[in-house]
């Protein structure tokens, strides 16, 4: 009954009986699932082009220079064994490990709030329609440890004009994945999950701020936030999301996930800022791989980009 039900959804009906004379029933339920695994492979695909069109390869993006470094790139493999993600993990070199249990394809975003329209879309349909580039940024995370990588993402001011906010939206709101069975750490951690964060509205459409979907030229792997995460190179690295699920557009200030906990040593704004003290001092960083010592400067360098926000 259920074979000849599921044989004539995908398989003319004299075809599968014929499959079923010949391998059998075992090999024809196989046969099947094949087919059914392949049909759940590719339902998040856009369809092949024609070969006399080949699509170029959206990685390696062309790299603006528009972004210039004060030192080397970071080693990917350093910058891999250093990553932060608690919901994955707190111990950071299980990380990567353990961040494959993360299913990162196919993967969808909502968005709503004060929108003109509720949307939710696939990340590799928003990656072909917006486009995407590759930038060479500094990241400094607020426990004063620095690093330098090539992201590849999309600028989040396209992505905002997008999403169509409406006129009384002030705030960007962004929530992580929250799928406590392919997130090791959500039940280890004594925190609640999920992560979320926000920024202005000015701040998301300031040209640094990037929705990076890759590094090092190749896709994200999971345990960079993948497959769509946040990058906002002024701030410490806690504000810059990772995995991120929903996006809301709102007219009040939302509250965010570290200052939340903490909100005397995490500003909700967390700019970068070397006269700080709290929670550690702020006024140098260690280069990830290295020994080396760096005088932080404020807004981590990019005050030309975003100095004027704050004014
Ligand atoms: N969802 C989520 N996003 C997150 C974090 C996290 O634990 N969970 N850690 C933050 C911190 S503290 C930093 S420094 C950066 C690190 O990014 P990287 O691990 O890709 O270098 O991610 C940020 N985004
Ligand atoms: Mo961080």
């Amino acid at each position: 009954m259920l074979i000849r039900k599921r044989a004539s959804w995908k398989i003319p009906e004299n075809t599968a009986t014929d499959e079923l004379l010949y391998f059998g029933r075992r090999r024809f339920l196989q046969s099947l699932a094949l087919v059914a695994a392949g049909t759940v492979l590719h339902a998040g695909e856009t369809p092949a082009a024609p070969t006399d069109s080949p699509r170029p390869p959206l990685y390696p993006a062309p790299r603006s220079d528009r972004y210039k470094l004060d030192r080397p790139l970071s080693d990917e493999a350093v910058v891999g064994r250093s990553v932060i993600f608690d919901e994955i993990s707190s111990n950071r070199s299980s990380i990567a490990a353990k961040a494959t249990s993360l299913a990162i394809r196919p993967w969808s975003v909502q968005i709503g709030g004060a929108v003109k329209k509720q949307k939710r879309i696939d990340v590799d349909d928003l990656v072909r329609q917006i486009g995407i580039e590759e930038r060479l940024y500094r990241h400094r995370c607020v426990e004063a440890w620095a690093m330098a990588v090539p992201w590849t993402g999309i600028p989040l001011k396209k992505f905002v004009e997008f999403a169509e906010p409406t006129s009384s939206a002030r705030y960007l709101r962004m929530v992580s994945v929250a799928i406590p069975d392919q997130l090791p750490g959500w039940y280890e951690s004594k925190r609640v999950f999920p992560y979320y964060e926000a920024i202005t509205l000015t701040e998301a459409t300031n040209e640094l701020a990037l929705l990076a979907t890759g590094i090092y030229g190749h896709p994200l792997p999971p345990h960079h936030g993948a497959p769509i995460r946040l990058v906002v190179p002024w701030k410490y690295g806690f504000k810059s999301i990772k995995s991120i699920a929903g996006f809301e557009f709102t007219a009040e200030k939302p509250s965010t996930f570290w200052n939340d906990l903490s909100p005397s040593r995490f500003a909700w704004s967390s700019n970068v800022d070397p006269t700080e003290t709290n929670p550690w001092p702020q006024n140098e960083e260690t280069i990830l791989g290295t020994e080396e010592k760096t005088k932080t400067q404020l807004f981590n360098g990019y005050g030309d980009f975003v100095a004027d926000l704050y004014k």
